[in-house]
């Protein structure tokens, strides 16, 4: 009983959140196997490449996983308001996992990129964060589409918890883009996050002109497996994605984090 309060609770504070301008997916309301196109997602191709399973998420929760097919975007279905107003945002986060294969020999591949798009069936431009293979151990991201391209971030294997530089799995890390809107412009964040929650790097773009965000009244979150196989990557998985434009409350934030340390204890 103790238990099911809590999960209406939790409920609660999702809901309120969404209803001010946040789409969240914890994938937990998913049957075993079940494609993820069509509940909550779209996708530019419109063929099923992402199925949720138990124990592909965050702390074995279920999560989402793509077996590296190439070029495909899966965007939320539903967007949240653009910033209107100077100093208002908008912020895209995963929590990503992803596996590479045998082969070595790669420099400056990309794998995936997460971004913000201008409608939900994956055709329109934005902004991108693309994770790169930079080499056959090491790892970082790009800034690219409708701006400048802006390196950063050298990140060795190791440090993402992978075990060994060919036939090995990443920890849960997590990439968050934010696009504010500027005096002039849009100021173009890009962070990747370490395994532990803190900002391994970041790349900040400012005073991007963003034509096709800008003439766009709802942006979308992506993650487009870009070119994950030209990257020697097999899988990816997402948990814990967050859309908003809103600055979270530090109440509800603590209710949330305390609410999921119960549960995990009860487990
Ligand atoms: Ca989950």
């Amino acid at each position: 009983m103790k238990r099911t309060l809590l999960v209406m609770a939790l409920a609660a504070v999702l809901a309120a959140s969404a209803s001010a301008g946040t789409v969240t997916h914890d994938f937990e309301s998913f049957t075993n196997g079940q494609v993820v196109l069509g509940n909550g997602w779209n996708s530019n191709a419109g063929w099923d490449a992402w199925w949720a399973y138990e124990g592909n998420g965050v702390d074995g929760s279920k999560g989402a996983t793509n077996p590296a097919s190439n070029w495909y975007k899966l965007v939320t279905a539903d967007g949240v308001a653009a910033p209107t107003a100077v100093g208002e945002f908008v912020t895209f986060e995963s929590s990503l996992k992803f596996s590479v294969g045998s082969g070595t020999g790669y420099t400056n591949a990309y794998g995936w990129n997460l971004g913000l798009i201008s409608e939900n069936t994956g055709a329109g431009g934005g902004v991108d964060a693309s994770f790169t293979r930079r080499a056959d151990g090491f790892y970082g991201f790009a800034t690219v589409g409708e701006q400048a391209w802006q390196w950063a971030g050298w990140q060795s294997h190791s440090s993402l918890g992978m075990a060994g530089v060919t036939d090995s799995s990443s920890d849960w890390i997590g990439q968050r883009v934010t696009v504010t809107m500027a005096a002039s412009g849009y100021d173009v964040l890009n962070e990747l996050i370490g395994i532990d929650g803190s900002v391994l790097a970041s790349a900040l773009n400012a005073g991007q002109a963003l034509p096709t965000l800008a003439g766009a009244s709802t942006w979308y979150g992506k993650v487009h497996t870009q070119d994950m196989g030209a990257a020697g990557m097999t899988y990816l998985s997402m948990d814990n994605v967050v859309l908003t434009n809103e600055i979270p409350e530090p109440a509800s934030m603590a209710l949330l984090g305390l609410g999921a340390l119960l549960l995990r204890r009860k487990k």
